[in-house]
């Protein structure tokens, strides 16, 4: 991407779900933003200066220039910029708690165990029946527990959109993408169409690039 003068923020990405997220959400903020596309899966997150930034390896992280700051870890980046913005996260209180709660479910237990679920039944190179059936097992249990968390509401907060839908939608997003099925959930499938049809997100997971194209499930 260009260099342009006054864009605090860049963004270090790739087309995968955890980068999808961020760019979501600097979407739908409208903050201005520079694109860094680093090839994780070719090991360009290995490199010294990439490392420098998250020793860790992965994406996504920002650098916001104005801050001075360097950030991974997706859902606080997203915490990071709803609040650099003043919008999609409550500011205080009650309501803020619970989003930090959510946020803290989807890092540690939607995030995970999607992404076993997406290695042991599409990625691994070997078939590992024991890893595909667990894996699909806890997929299915968050999927009901998401189907639960958004009965008798629109958003994860209730009425408000907010980061914390756009943290969970990254992997949903992914998981349809893969094959997974989760339409028997009315109140997940009602909440994955209703996110997805804004036009922030759509232009998201496309940014930098799309998912890529995956080989056919397995089966235990
Ligand atoms: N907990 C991290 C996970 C980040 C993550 O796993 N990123 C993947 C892409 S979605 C990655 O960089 N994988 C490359 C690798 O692990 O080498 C977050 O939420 O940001």
């Amino acid at each position: 991407m260009d260099e342009k003068e006054n864009v605090a923020i860049e963004l270090f990405t790739f087309g995968s779900t955890n980068g999808h997220k961020v760019a979501i959400a600097l979407e739908e903020l409208g903050l201005p933003y520079e694109v860094r596309s680093v090839n994780v899966f070719a090991g360009e997150g290995r490199s010294p200066e990439f490392l420098a930034m998250n020793p860790a390896g992965k994406i996504p992280v920002i650098r916001d220039r104005d801050a001075d700051l360097v950030l991974t870890e997706s859902d606080a980046i997203l915490l990071y910029l709803a609040d650099k913005a003043g919008r999609l996260v409550p500011p205080s209180g009650r309501e803020r708690v619970r989003a930090i709660e959510l946020l803290f479910l989807q890092a540690s237990l939607q995030g995970p165990m999607f992404g076993q679920r997406m290695h042991f039944s599409v990625f691994s190179a070997e078939t590992v029946p024991y890893g595909i059936r667990r894996y699909e097992e806890q997929g299915d249990i968050i999927d009901k527990l998401v189907d639960h968390l958004l009965s008798g509401r629109s958003y994860f907060l209730g009425s408000e959109y907010s980061i914390v839908d756009i943290a969970f939608y990254g992997w949903y997003f992914a998981a349809k993408w893969a094959g997974f099925e989760f339409d028997q959930h009315a109140n997940l499938k009602a909440w994955f169409e209703r996110i997805g049809a804004r036009p922030a997100v759509a232009r998201g997971v496309t940014i930098p690039e799309p998912l890529p194209h995956l080989p056919p499930r397995k089966r235990a």
